[in-house]
């Protein structure tokens, strides 16, 4: 897969991409992430990206010609791109959906945002994917394109070694996920779950099933309209709904 990031500050995306699972990614050519400096593709002598904005008001825009030099530059070079991503708080909120997309969508372009905001004229006629990582303004769009390169580049075939550390991924089967422990089984004085000690492996994922239904109905009952659930998280989230109703007819007090 081919990603081409547009930023004004390089070495801050180049230094994330630089670690752990998407710089392995890179080094073995499974993905292809180049990070290109904007100011590269400026023809004045101040190597301006900012101007005014147009109507007045405070804060500086990002200047059209720049950008789309860049996307004809890197279009010539990489072909025509499949998807030209931009981060803003106005777009659509990033997910895991939109990962499995953009992870089978190549050539990719992501630019990110700096000041109030870019022209108009970019997002129109190059943008084809306005996306936010969540509701909260940041200083510019590096961190959220990194958010969505890592989340992206993980789901490309071949680079999360497991194919099964992928598919238990919770966004893809719709519940949290269940807690995890290593070794020592008892540390300062907390213990693990006898069940996980057991070594029985009908009973371990019993209590997994368990742990997550419970987890996902306490932090995010949202999640549980639409989650395809086997058939022991099934029985652990009619429990959960019974003891509610239970606890309702106490507090009625009929
Ligand atoms: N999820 N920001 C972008 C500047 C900007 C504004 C408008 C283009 C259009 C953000 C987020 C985010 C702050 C990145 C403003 N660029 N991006 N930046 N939340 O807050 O994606």
């Amino acid at each position: 897969m081919v990603v081409d990031v547009i930023t004004i500050f390089p070495a801050m995306v180049e230094a994330a991409l630089t670690e752990g699972v998407v710089a392995r990614a890179r080094s073995s050519g499974v993905v292809d992430v180049r990070v290109r400096d904007l100011r590269d593709f400026t023809t004045d002598r101040h190597r301006s990206v900012d101007d005014v904005p147009y109507g007045g008001g405070p804060g500086m825009v990002m200047k059209p010609e720049p950008l789309f030099r860049a996307v004809d530059a890197i279009a010539a070079e990489r072909g025509q791109p499949a998807a030209v991503v931009l981060m803003t708080p106005q777009g659509r909120r990033f997910t895991h959906e939109t990962a499995a997309r953009l992870s089978r969508t190549s050539p990719l372009i992501v630019i990110c945002g700096r000041y109030e905001g870019i022209d108009e004229r970019v997002t129109s006629a190059l943008v084809t994917d306005e996306l936010s990582i969540g509701d909260y303004v940041l200083t510019g769009g590096e961190l959220p394109a990194l958010v969505v390169i890592d989340a992206v580049v993980r789901l490309v075939p071949g680079v999360v070694g497991d194919a099964e550390s992928v598919e238990g991924d919770s966004f893809v089967r719709g519940l949290l996920d269940h807690p995890h422990y290593t070794r020592p089984a008892e540390f300062r004085g907390l213990p693990v779950p006898e069940t996980l000690l057991s070594g029985h492996h009908g009973e371990i994922e019993k209590w997994r099933a368990r742990e997550r239904v419970r987890r996902t109905w306490e932090r995010r009952p949202d999640m549980l309209t639409g989650a395809a659930l086997t058939a022991e998280e099934q029985r652990t989230l009619n429990e959960l709904k019974l003891n509610e109703l239970k606890l309702d007819e106490l507090k009625d007090g009929d």
